[in-house]
Protein backbone atom coordinates (compact mmCIF):
# COMPACT_ATOMS: atom_id res chain seq x y z
CA UNK A 1 0.00 0.00 0.00
CA UNK A 2 1.30 3.66 -0.60
CA UNK A 3 2.03 5.86 2.83
CA UNK A 4 -1.24 7.10 3.64
CA UNK A 5 -0.38 10.82 4.65
CA UNK A 6 -2.92 13.12 6.30
CA UNK A 7 -2.53 16.71 6.57
CA UNK A 8 -3.95 17.70 9.91
CA UNK A 9 -3.06 19.74 12.83
CA UNK A 10 -3.15 18.58 16.59
CA UNK A 11 -6.33 20.78 17.65
CA UNK A 12 -8.55 20.04 15.01
CA UNK A 13 -11.80 17.76 15.72
CA UNK A 14 -12.36 16.52 11.95
CA UNK A 15 -8.23 15.73 12.31
CA UNK A 16 -9.54 13.81 15.66
CA UNK A 17 -12.24 11.90 13.66
CA UNK A 18 -9.38 10.41 11.06
CA UNK A 19 -6.87 9.83 13.66
CA UNK A 20 -9.41 7.54 14.97
CA UNK A 21 -10.21 5.78 12.39
CA UNK A 22 -6.94 5.19 11.36
CA UNK A 23 -6.59 3.76 14.88
CA UNK A 24 -9.36 1.91 14.86
CA UNK A 25 -7.90 0.34 11.31
CA UNK A 26 -4.41 -0.75 12.74
CA UNK A 27 -2.89 1.35 10.36
CA UNK A 28 0.30 3.21 9.86
CA UNK A 29 0.65 6.90 8.20
CA UNK A 30 2.58 9.81 7.65
CA UNK A 31 1.50 13.55 9.14
CA UNK A 32 2.04 16.26 7.47
CA UNK A 33 1.31 19.71 10.02
CA UNK A 34 -0.75 22.20 8.16
CA UNK A 35 -1.06 25.84 9.67
CA UNK A 36 -4.27 26.47 11.42
CA UNK A 37 -4.65 29.48 9.50
CA UNK A 38 -4.28 31.08 5.76
CA UNK A 39 -2.31 31.64 4.29
CA UNK A 40 -1.69 27.95 3.55
CA UNK A 41 0.53 27.89 0.23
CA UNK A 42 1.90 24.41 0.58
CA UNK A 43 -1.96 23.00 1.15
CA UNK A 44 -3.03 24.87 -1.44
CA UNK A 45 -0.29 23.34 -3.76
CA UNK A 46 -1.79 20.28 -3.50
CA UNK A 47 -5.87 20.74 -3.27
CA UNK A 48 -6.09 23.93 -5.66
CA UNK A 49 -7.54 26.39 -2.91
CA UNK A 50 -9.67 23.95 -0.33
CA UNK A 51 -8.24 25.25 2.84
CA UNK A 52 -9.97 23.05 5.28
CA UNK A 53 -8.51 20.40 7.13
CA UNK A 54 -7.92 17.50 7.34
CA UNK A 55 -7.36 16.39 4.23
CA UNK A 56 -5.94 12.54 3.04
CA UNK A 57 -2.80 12.35 0.35
CA UNK A 58 -2.26 8.88 -1.32
CA UNK A 59 0.74 9.87 -3.94
CA UNK A 60 -1.24 12.43 -6.29
CA UNK A 61 -4.66 11.70 -5.55
CA UNK A 62 -5.55 14.16 -2.70
CA UNK A 63 -8.80 13.26 -0.93
CA UNK A 64 -11.01 16.12 0.77
CA UNK A 65 -13.30 16.09 3.39
CA UNK A 66 -13.46 13.02 6.43
CA UNK A 67 -16.77 11.53 4.50
CA UNK A 68 -14.84 10.58 1.52
CA UNK A 69 -11.56 10.23 3.42
CA UNK A 70 -13.14 7.76 5.73
CA UNK A 71 -14.83 5.58 2.79
CA UNK A 72 -11.50 5.57 1.28
CA UNK A 73 -9.19 4.37 4.70
CA UNK A 74 -12.19 1.74 4.36
CA UNK A 75 -12.03 0.24 0.89
CA UNK A 76 -8.04 0.57 1.26
CA UNK A 77 -8.18 -1.43 4.64
CA UNK A 78 -11.65 -3.39 5.25
CA UNK A 79 -11.28 -4.78 8.59
CA UNK A 80 -12.53 -4.01 10.74
CA UNK A 81 -15.34 -2.68 8.81
CA UNK A 82 -16.20 1.12 9.21
CA UNK A 83 -19.25 0.80 8.28
CA UNK A 84 -20.76 -2.54 9.58
CA UNK A 85 -23.88 -3.95 7.73
CA UNK A 86 -25.63 -4.08 11.27
CA UNK A 87 -25.09 -0.92 12.02
CA UNK A 88 -27.70 -0.44 8.92
CA UNK A 89 -28.71 3.15 6.94
CA UNK A 90 -28.46 4.66 10.55
CA UNK A 91 -24.90 5.12 10.95
CA UNK A 92 -24.33 7.40 8.21
CA UNK A 93 -27.03 10.16 8.70
CA UNK A 94 -25.97 9.88 12.29
CA UNK A 95 -22.35 10.44 11.12
CA UNK A 96 -23.59 13.65 8.74
CA UNK A 97 -25.89 15.11 11.69
CA UNK A 98 -22.74 15.20 13.95
CA UNK A 99 -20.41 16.28 11.30
CA UNK A 100 -22.95 19.57 11.26
CA UNK A 101 -25.17 19.95 13.89
CA UNK A 102 -23.44 18.49 16.63
CA UNK A 103 -19.77 19.94 15.43
CA UNK A 104 -21.22 23.55 15.40
CA UNK A 105 -23.09 23.21 18.69
CA UNK A 106 -19.95 21.87 20.28
CA UNK A 107 -17.33 24.96 18.27
CA UNK A 108 -19.58 27.54 19.50
CA UNK A 109 -20.08 26.30 22.97
CA UNK A 110 -16.64 25.44 24.04
CA UNK A 111 -15.17 28.68 22.25
CA UNK A 112 -16.97 30.71 24.89
CA UNK A 113 -14.39 32.67 27.26
CA UNK A 114 -13.86 29.55 29.85
CA UNK A 115 -13.10 27.63 27.31
CA UNK A 116 -10.77 30.11 25.27
CA UNK A 117 -7.42 29.76 27.35
CA UNK A 118 -7.24 25.73 27.45
CA UNK A 119 -8.31 25.49 23.77
CA UNK A 120 -5.43 28.01 22.91
CA UNK A 121 -3.04 26.66 25.39
CA UNK A 122 -0.58 29.60 25.43
CA UNK A 123 -0.80 31.27 22.51
CA UNK A 124 0.08 34.73 22.25
CA UNK A 125 -2.73 37.46 21.64
CA UNK A 126 -1.69 38.26 17.94
CA UNK A 127 -2.22 34.03 17.24
CA UNK A 128 -5.46 34.34 18.84
CA UNK A 129 -6.86 37.97 16.86
CA UNK A 130 -5.34 35.84 13.68
CA UNK A 131 -7.26 33.01 14.36
CA UNK A 132 -10.71 35.41 14.97
CA UNK A 133 -10.03 37.07 11.90
CA UNK A 134 -9.49 33.70 10.08
CA UNK A 135 -12.19 32.43 10.95
CA UNK A 136 -15.14 35.18 10.37
CA UNK A 137 -13.50 35.22 6.96
CA UNK A 138 -14.35 31.67 6.39
CA UNK A 139 -17.59 31.65 7.76
CA UNK A 140 -19.07 35.14 6.49
CA UNK A 141 -22.60 34.83 6.25
CA UNK A 142 -23.05 31.80 8.71
CA UNK A 143 -25.43 32.52 11.61
CA UNK A 144 -23.57 30.81 14.31
CA UNK A 145 -25.57 29.98 17.87
CA UNK A 146 -24.73 32.53 20.87
CA UNK A 147 -23.07 30.48 23.84
CA UNK A 148 -26.78 30.53 25.70
CA UNK A 149 -28.19 28.53 22.27
CA UNK A 150 -25.47 26.64 21.67
CA UNK A 151 -25.32 25.09 25.42
CA UNK A 152 -29.22 24.30 25.61
CA UNK A 153 -29.01 22.97 21.81
CA UNK A 154 -25.74 20.32 23.20
CA UNK A 155 -27.71 19.49 26.23
CA UNK A 156 -30.43 18.24 23.98
CA UNK A 157 -28.01 16.41 21.66
CA UNK A 158 -25.95 15.04 24.28
CA UNK A 159 -29.73 13.32 25.89
CA UNK A 160 -30.36 12.01 22.32
CA UNK A 161 -27.02 10.29 22.38
CA UNK A 162 -27.00 9.12 25.79
CA UNK A 163 -30.59 7.37 25.24
CA UNK A 164 -29.07 5.86 21.80
CA UNK A 165 -26.83 4.23 24.29
CA UNK A 166 -29.65 3.49 26.57
CA UNK A 167 -29.76 -0.74 26.23
CA UNK A 168 -25.94 -1.05 27.25
CA UNK A 169 -24.67 -1.31 23.64
CA UNK A 170 -21.08 -0.66 22.93
CA UNK A 171 -21.21 1.29 20.37
CA UNK A 172 -23.65 4.22 18.97
CA UNK A 173 -25.57 1.39 15.97
CA UNK A 174 -24.64 -1.62 18.26
CA UNK A 175 -21.79 -3.95 20.08
CA UNK A 176 -18.93 -2.68 16.80
CA UNK A 177 -17.93 0.28 16.46
CA UNK A 178 -19.37 2.57 12.99
CA UNK A 179 -18.96 6.12 11.11
CA UNK A 180 -20.68 7.55 13.26
CA UNK A 181 -19.01 6.79 16.70
CA UNK A 182 -15.99 8.30 15.01
CA UNK A 183 -18.56 11.89 13.97
CA UNK A 184 -19.63 12.05 17.38
CA UNK A 185 -16.14 11.57 18.74
CA UNK A 186 -14.42 14.80 17.29
CA UNK A 187 -17.08 17.17 19.22
CA UNK A 188 -16.59 15.48 22.50
CA UNK A 189 -13.16 15.21 22.30
CA UNK A 190 -13.25 18.67 21.19
CA UNK A 191 -14.94 19.74 24.69
CA UNK A 192 -12.88 17.99 26.59
CA UNK A 193 -10.09 19.80 25.92
CA UNK A 194 -11.81 22.07 27.80
CA UNK A 195 -12.44 21.46 31.14
CA UNK A 196 -14.50 24.60 32.67
CA UNK A 197 -16.54 23.59 29.87
CA UNK A 198 -16.46 20.08 29.67
CA UNK A 199 -18.30 19.88 33.31
CA UNK A 200 -21.70 20.00 31.09
CA UNK A 201 -20.76 16.13 30.10
CA UNK A 202 -20.72 14.78 33.85
CA UNK A 203 -24.28 14.30 33.69
CA UNK A 204 -24.56 12.16 30.71
CA UNK A 205 -22.69 8.58 32.33
CA UNK A 206 -23.09 6.15 29.53
CA UNK A 207 -21.76 8.50 26.85
CA UNK A 208 -18.75 9.05 28.77
CA UNK A 209 -18.02 5.38 28.69
CA UNK A 210 -19.00 4.61 25.49
CA UNK A 211 -15.74 8.10 24.50
CA UNK A 212 -13.57 6.30 26.63
CA UNK A 213 -14.18 2.97 24.53
CA UNK A 214 -13.59 4.69 21.23
CA UNK A 215 -10.25 7.30 22.65
CA UNK A 216 -8.90 3.53 23.39
CA UNK A 217 -8.28 2.85 19.43
CA UNK A 218 -5.63 5.34 19.51
CA UNK A 219 -4.30 7.11 16.27
CA UNK A 220 -2.40 4.13 14.81
CA UNK A 221 1.59 4.58 14.22
CA UNK A 222 2.37 7.34 12.47
CA UNK A 223 5.69 9.96 11.94
CA UNK A 224 6.34 13.30 11.10
CA UNK A 225 6.78 14.56 7.06
CA UNK A 226 7.35 17.90 6.06
CA UNK A 227 5.15 19.44 3.66
CA UNK A 228 7.76 20.02 1.49
CA UNK A 229 8.25 15.87 1.24
CA UNK A 230 4.56 15.33 0.45
CA UNK A 231 5.02 17.91 -2.68
CA UNK A 232 7.58 15.82 -3.78
CA UNK A 233 6.05 12.48 -3.36
CA UNK A 234 2.78 13.66 -5.22
CA UNK A 235 5.13 14.95 -8.31
CA UNK A 236 7.10 11.41 -8.26
CA UNK A 237 3.49 9.65 -8.21
CA UNK A 238 3.03 7.79 -11.75
CA UNK A 239 -0.16 5.47 -10.04
CA UNK A 240 -3.45 7.50 -9.29
CA UNK A 241 -6.48 5.79 -8.12
CA UNK A 242 -8.97 4.37 -10.99
CA UNK A 243 -12.50 6.10 -11.20
CA UNK A 244 -15.68 5.81 -12.37
CA UNK A 245 -17.31 8.44 -14.80
CA UNK A 246 -20.93 8.30 -15.13
CA UNK A 247 -21.91 10.47 -17.99
CA UNK A 248 -25.56 10.41 -16.96
CA UNK A 249 -24.68 13.99 -14.51
CA UNK A 250 -25.10 16.71 -17.13
CA UNK A 251 -20.73 16.83 -17.68
CA UNK A 252 -18.60 15.21 -20.02
CA UNK A 253 -15.20 14.02 -19.09
CA UNK A 254 -12.45 16.70 -19.34
CA UNK A 255 -14.81 20.12 -18.80
CA UNK A 256 -13.52 22.34 -16.63
CA UNK A 257 -15.10 22.53 -13.55
CA UNK A 258 -15.00 24.13 -10.03
CA UNK A 259 -15.98 22.36 -6.86
CA UNK A 260 -16.54 23.90 -3.82
CA UNK A 261 -17.98 23.25 -0.23
CA UNK A 262 -21.69 24.79 -0.07
CA UNK A 263 -21.17 25.48 3.53
CA UNK A 264 -18.51 27.85 4.60
CA UNK A 265 -14.58 27.68 3.68
CA UNK A 266 -16.24 27.93 0.41
CA UNK A 267 -12.88 28.62 -2.14
CA UNK A 268 -13.46 26.53 -5.32
CA UNK A 269 -11.02 24.37 -6.84
CA UNK A 270 -11.41 24.39 -10.56
CA UNK A 271 -10.09 21.90 -12.97
CA UNK A 272 -10.69 19.22 -15.69
CA UNK A 273 -13.38 16.82 -14.53
CA UNK A 274 -12.04 12.86 -14.27
CA UNK A 275 -14.18 10.99 -12.10
CA UNK A 276 -18.00 11.40 -11.41
CA UNK A 277 -20.49 9.41 -9.83
CA UNK A 278 -23.41 9.49 -6.96
CA UNK A 279 -20.83 9.85 -4.41
CA UNK A 280 -17.50 11.34 -5.39
CA UNK A 281 -16.24 13.87 -7.72
CA UNK A 282 -12.38 13.96 -8.90
CA UNK A 283 -11.11 17.09 -10.86
CA UNK A 284 -7.34 16.81 -12.26
CA UNK A 285 -5.09 20.05 -11.94
CA UNK A 286 -1.12 20.73 -12.63
CA UNK A 287 0.39 22.59 -9.98
CA UNK A 288 4.53 23.68 -10.30
CA UNK A 289 5.23 22.19 -7.19
CA UNK A 290 2.70 19.27 -7.01
CA UNK A 291 3.13 18.31 -10.23
CA UNK A 292 -0.40 16.85 -11.74
CA UNK A 293 -2.77 15.76 -8.84
CA UNK A 294 -6.40 14.35 -8.29
CA UNK A 295 -8.46 16.00 -6.03
CA UNK A 296 -11.07 14.39 -4.41
CA UNK A 297 -14.24 15.76 -3.11
CA UNK A 298 -17.60 13.60 -2.23
CA UNK A 299 -20.66 14.80 -3.58
CA UNK A 300 -22.37 15.67 0.12
CA UNK A 301 -21.88 18.87 1.07
CA UNK A 302 -20.27 20.33 -2.42
CA UNK A 303 -21.38 22.16 -5.57
CA UNK A 304 -19.67 21.39 -9.03
CA UNK A 305 -20.85 24.33 -11.48
CA UNK A 306 -18.78 24.12 -15.27
N1 LIG B 1 -16.83 18.66 6.23
C1 LIG B 1 -15.42 18.84 6.47
C2 LIG B 1 -15.19 19.80 7.62
C3 LIG B 1 -13.73 20.07 7.91
C4 LIG B 1 -13.56 21.27 8.83
O1 LIG B 1 -14.46 22.12 9.00
N2 LIG B 1 -12.40 21.36 9.44
C5 LIG B 1 -12.04 22.52 10.23
C6 LIG B 1 -10.98 22.12 11.26
S1 LIG B 1 -11.57 20.88 12.34
C7 LIG B 1 -11.40 23.53 9.32
O2 LIG B 1 -11.21 23.27 8.16
N3 LIG B 1 -11.05 24.70 9.84
C8 LIG B 1 -10.37 25.69 9.04
C9 LIG B 1 -8.97 25.33 8.66
O3 LIG B 1 -8.39 24.38 9.22
O4 LIG B 1 -8.42 26.01 7.81
C10 LIG B 1 -14.78 17.48 6.70
O5 LIG B 1 -15.50 16.52 7.03
O6 LIG B 1 -13.57 17.33 6.47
Amino acid sequence: MQDLILHHYATSPFSEKVRLVLGYKGLAWKSVTVPVVLPKPDVVALTGGYRRTPFLQIGADIYCDTELMCRVIDRLAPTPPLYPVAASGAQHMLSRWADTALFWVAISFTMQPAGLPHIFGGAPPEHLKAFAADRAAMTAGMRRPTIADAGAQLRTYLGWLEQQLGDERKFLCGDHACIADFSVAQSLWFIRRAPPVATLLGPYTRLGNWYERVQAFGHGEHEPMGSDDALVIAKAAQHRAPLAFDAQHGFAFGDTVQVAPIDYAQDPVVGRLCGLTDDEVAIERDDERAGRVVVHFPRIGFQIRK
